[in-house]
């Protein structure tokens, strides 16, 4: 069997396997990610007795999805830009107030930025304030040489276009993989009132100034 999901931190999938080999088949589940970092994460084994031959029988029906659809007629657009990092080419972020070189950020720690702001801790000014029950859509350009799983708290999001084309299936995510120098949309309802955190879920760029808040009034 082979195939290849990518999926970062904090995502999730939910996976049909239909299993059509014999007893005693086996194979691997690995990370191939980093191609350096390859390991074997489990191994799936097959019993000594033989599957049935229709062993899914009648799929149920899933519940219906109760998430409101986004109405991207309507829909408000917002680019946010995902910046820093080595090879980003930033020069100059805002950090604390005022306007920071790339070496001072470092020495604080800090190398990542969102709309060419460094955050420094769980407090800070919303970088959207965005309507209740309204659709948003909200673009997402990623000017750095690094992978980003990007998370926002309170709602789950459609992911309707990947570099300018429209996705397949506008799939349901809270989370998603943005690919260096890739530029993704993803849409909303703003149905949750509060302030949610919107960052990266490499913990480290998290911490190192990938996040921001995102109010919904
Ligand atoms: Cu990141």
């Amino acid at each position: 069997m082979t195939g290849r999901l990518d999926i970062g931190p904090a995502m999730r999938i939910d996976l049909i396997l239909d299993l059509t080999g014999s007893p005693g088949d086996a194979f691997a589940v690995r990370d191939t990610f980093y191609r350096r970092l390859q390991y074997r994460l489990l191994d799936v084994v097959y019993g000594p007795s033989r599957l049935p031959e229709n062993p899914m029988g009648e799929v149920a029906a899933l519940p219906a999805n109760t998430m409101p659809e986004p109405d991207l007629t309507s829909a408000e657009r917002h680019e946010i830009v995902f910046g820093g990092g080595m090879m980003g080419g930033m020069s100059m972020a805002r950090m604390d107030g005022r306007e920071v070189g790339m070496m001072e950020m470092m020495q604080s720690g800090k190398a990542w930025t969102v709309n060419g702001v460094v955050a420094t801790g769980h407090v800070m000014d919303p970088i959207l304030t965005l309507a209740r029950n309204r659709t948003y859509i909200l673009a997402l350009d990623n000017r750095t040489s690094w992978y980003h799983p990007i998370h926002l708290h309170g709602h789950s999001f459609r992911v309707i276009g990947r570099n300018g084309q429209p996705t397949r299936h506008k799939e349901w995510q809270d989370t998603v993989l943005m690919a260096p120098r890739e530029q993704i949309e993803i849409a909303f309802v703003a149905d949750n009132p509060g302030g949610w955190m919107f960052h990266c879920h490499i913990l480290e760029h998290q911490a190192g100034g990938m996040m921001g808040v995102i109010q919904v009034a």
